[in-house]
C-alpha cells in the first residue's frame, strides 16, 4: 500500500470495462487505506460505454480532457483506449502527474505469481490455454486482461497465479509489474495509428520483460528478442528450448530434449498452435508446475471460438472455424504447416481491406486445396488459384462444399478479410458458420 501515501486526488480516464474495474478498487483501495481517495472520471466520448454502471457519488466530465482536472490530480490512471500522446495527458505529465494504467495498480496490488503474454497474434489462445492447463495441474489460477475481463476484477477471485493477456497499450503505462514469466509471441504489423512505426510498437512490447525472471521469445522471430538476455528461453519450430521433434512418424510437442505429446493427440489444429501450445508449456514450467498432469487438458483443449476452432467432425470431415482471421498473417497461419488427408476446402472472402493477397499464394499451392470465395472481395480472392469458385454468400459456398466434401477432407473459413460487407462482426460471421457445420443435410433446409 505504500504507493498510495502520498495521493489523495485521482482521475480516471475512459469508462470502459478498465475504466469501471479503476473506479472499483479505487474504492477498495480507500476502504484498505481508511481514508476516501478522491476519484473523478473523465471519457472524450460524449456517451461512454459504462456511464449507466459509474456510481452517483463518483464525478464524470464527458465529451473532452478535463485540463484542469489532469493538472491537479495525484495520479491519472489511463485506459488502453486512450493515447500517451494525447496533447492533454502530455502536458499533465510535464507538470509531474505520474500516469499509470490499470495494470500498474494491479502489481500494486498483489504479490502472487503472475504470468504474462504479448505478442501480435495468438495472445488471447496463448493466455486461455494457459489458465486451462494451470488449473488442470490444481493451482487456482485467474485469468484476464486484454482477454476481455479486466485485470483489477481479477484480485477478488484470490486466485493462486494469474494468467494475464497485455496489449502494447497496457504495457506502455506499467512499469513495476514483476513477472515470474513473460512471453513475446511475435510482431507484426499492427496498431499503426498509435504509434511511429514499428520500432515504437515492438519497444512497447518489449516493456513486457522489463521485470520478468523468465523471458520466453520466439526464436524464429528475432524482433521478440530484449537486449539484455538474461533468463532467456526460446520457443521455435526447430530450435530453441521447446520445440516440435519428429519421431517414429509424429510431431512432438518437446521440452529441452524431452518430447511431451503427439501433436497428433491435440485437438486444436494448424502449426501456430502447436507453437501456441509449446508456450503454454514454458510457461507453466517457469512457474513450476508439473506439466505432465496439464497433458490432458491439453490434449482436449479445442481453442477459443472463432480461432482456428473445429467446430464438427461429423462424417469424417473436420469443419474449422477462423473467422478471427480477418487479415492476410492470420490466415497464413492457420494454412502454414496444415496436415490434412484430403481436400482443404477453404472458404475466403469479405472485406478485404485493400491488403496484398498475393503472399497467401505459395501457402495454398502448397496445400490440396479449393477456394470458395464469397462477399466484397471474394472475386479477387478467386484470382488466387485456378482451383476457385465465387458465391455471392459464405451460406452458399458452404452448401456447395457441402455436395462435393468426403471422409479427409477439411472445410476451414478463414476468410482474410473483415466481416463488416456481410455481417455484424466476425463473431456472428463464424457463429453461422458454426451452424452450417453442425447441422445435417435435413436441416440445412430449415437455416
Ligand atoms: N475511448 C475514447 N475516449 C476515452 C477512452 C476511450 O474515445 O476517453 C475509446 C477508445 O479509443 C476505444 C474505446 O473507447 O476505441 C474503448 O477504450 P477503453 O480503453 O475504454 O477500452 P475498454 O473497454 O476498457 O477495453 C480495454 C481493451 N480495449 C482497448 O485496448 C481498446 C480491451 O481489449 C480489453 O479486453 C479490456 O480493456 C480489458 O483489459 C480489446 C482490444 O481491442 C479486446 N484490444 C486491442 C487489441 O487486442 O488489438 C489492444
Ligand atoms: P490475439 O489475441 O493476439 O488477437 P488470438 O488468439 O485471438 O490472438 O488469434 C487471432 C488470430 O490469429 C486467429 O485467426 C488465430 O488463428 C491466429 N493465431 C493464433 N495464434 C497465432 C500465432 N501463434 N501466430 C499467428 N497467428 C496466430
Amino acid at each position: 500500500m505504500q504507493q498510495w501515501q502520498k495521493i489523495q486526488n485521482v482521475v480516471v480516464i475512459g469508462l470502459g470495462i478498465t475504466g469501471l474495474s479503476v473506479v472499483n478498487h479505487l474504492k477498495r483501495v480507500s476502504s484498505q487505506l481508511g481514508r476516501n481517495l478522491s476519484i473523478k472520471v473523465i471519457d472524450t466520448r460524449e456517451n461512454p460505454a459504462g456511464r449507466d454502471k459509474l456510481s452517483d457519488d463518483v464525478p464524470l466530465f464527458c465529451g473532452s480532457l478535463n485540463q484542469p482536472w489532469l493538472d491537479s490530480a495525484d495520479l491519472i490512471v489511463a485506459s488502453p483506449g486512450i493515447a500517451l500522446a494525447t496533447t492533454e495527458l502530455q502536458q499533465a505529465a510535464k507538470l509531474g502527474v505520474p500516469i499509470v494504467g490499470d495494470i500498474e495498480l494491479f502489481a500494486w496490488a498483489t504479490n502472487k505469481p503472475v504470468l504474462a503474454i504479448t505478442g501480435s497474434n495468438g495472445k488471447s489462445t496463448v493466455t486461455d490455454l494457459t489458465g486451462v492447463m494451470a488449473n488442470a495441474a490444481g493451482i487456482k489460477t485467474a485469468v484476464g486482461g486484454n482477454i476481455g475481463v479486466p485485470a483489477l476484477d481479477l484480485l477478488e477471485s484470490d486466485a493462486d497465479l494469474y494468467v494475464l493477456e497485455l496489449s502494447s497499450f497496457q504495457l506502455e503505462t506499467t512499469s513495476s509489474l514483476t513477472l515470474q514469466a513473460a512471453a513475446f509471441l511475435n510482431l507484426s504489423e499492427d496498431h499503426m495509428d498509435r504509434y511511429e512505426g514499428m520500432h515504437d510498437y515492438r519497444d512497447a512490447k518489449l516493456r513486457i520483460f522489463d521485470n520478468a525472471k523468465i523471458k520466453i521469445v520466439n526464436a524464429d522471430d528475432k524482433a521478440t528478442y530484449p537486449d539484455n538476455r538474461q533468463g532467456l528461453l526460446a520457443f521455435g519450430i526447430a530450435q530453441g528450448e521447446y520445440y516440435l521433434s519428429d519421431h517414429a512418424n509424429q510431431t512432438w510437442l518437446t521440452s529441452h530434449g524431452q518430447r511431451l505429446l503427439a501433436t497428433d493427440e491435440l485437438s486444436i489444429v494448424g502449426q501456430h498452435n502447436m507453437l501456441n501450445a509449446l508456450v503454454s508449456i514454458a510457461l507453466l514450467e517457469a512457474a513450476n508446475i508439473d506439466v505432465k498432469s496439464a497433458l490432458n487438458a491439453l490434449k482436449s483443449y479445442v481453442g477459443l471460438a472463432h480461432r482456428c476452432q473445429v467446430v464438427s467432425r461429423d462424417n469424417g470431415i473436420t469443419w474449422v472455424n477462423d473467422s478471427k482471421a480477418t487479415n492476410v498473417a492470420s490466415t497464413l497461419a492457420a494454412l502454414n504447416g496444415l496436415r490434412i488427408a484430403g481436400c482443404l476446402y477453404l472458404l475466403l472472402g469479405g472485406d478485404g481491406k485493400g491488403a496484398d493477397f498475393s503472399e497467401l499464394k505459395p501457402a495454398l499451392s502448397a496445400l490440396h486445396a479449393e477456394l470458395y470465395c464469397f462477399g466484397a472481395d471474394g472475386k479477387q480472392l478467386a484470382l488466387l488459384s485456378e482451383n476457385s469458385v465465387y458465391f455471392e454468400s459464405m451460406q452458399e459456398a458452404v452448401q456447395a462444399i457441402r455436395q462435393k466434401a468426403k471422409v479427409g477432407d477439411m472445410v476451414m473459413l478463414s476468410p482474410a478479410c473483415a466481416s463488416l460487407d456481410q455481417f455484424a462482426n466476425f463473431m456472428l460471421r463464424g457463429d453461422i458458420f458454426t451452424q452450417l457445420a453442425q447441422h445435417s443435410d435435413e436441416q440445412q433446409d430449415a437455416i
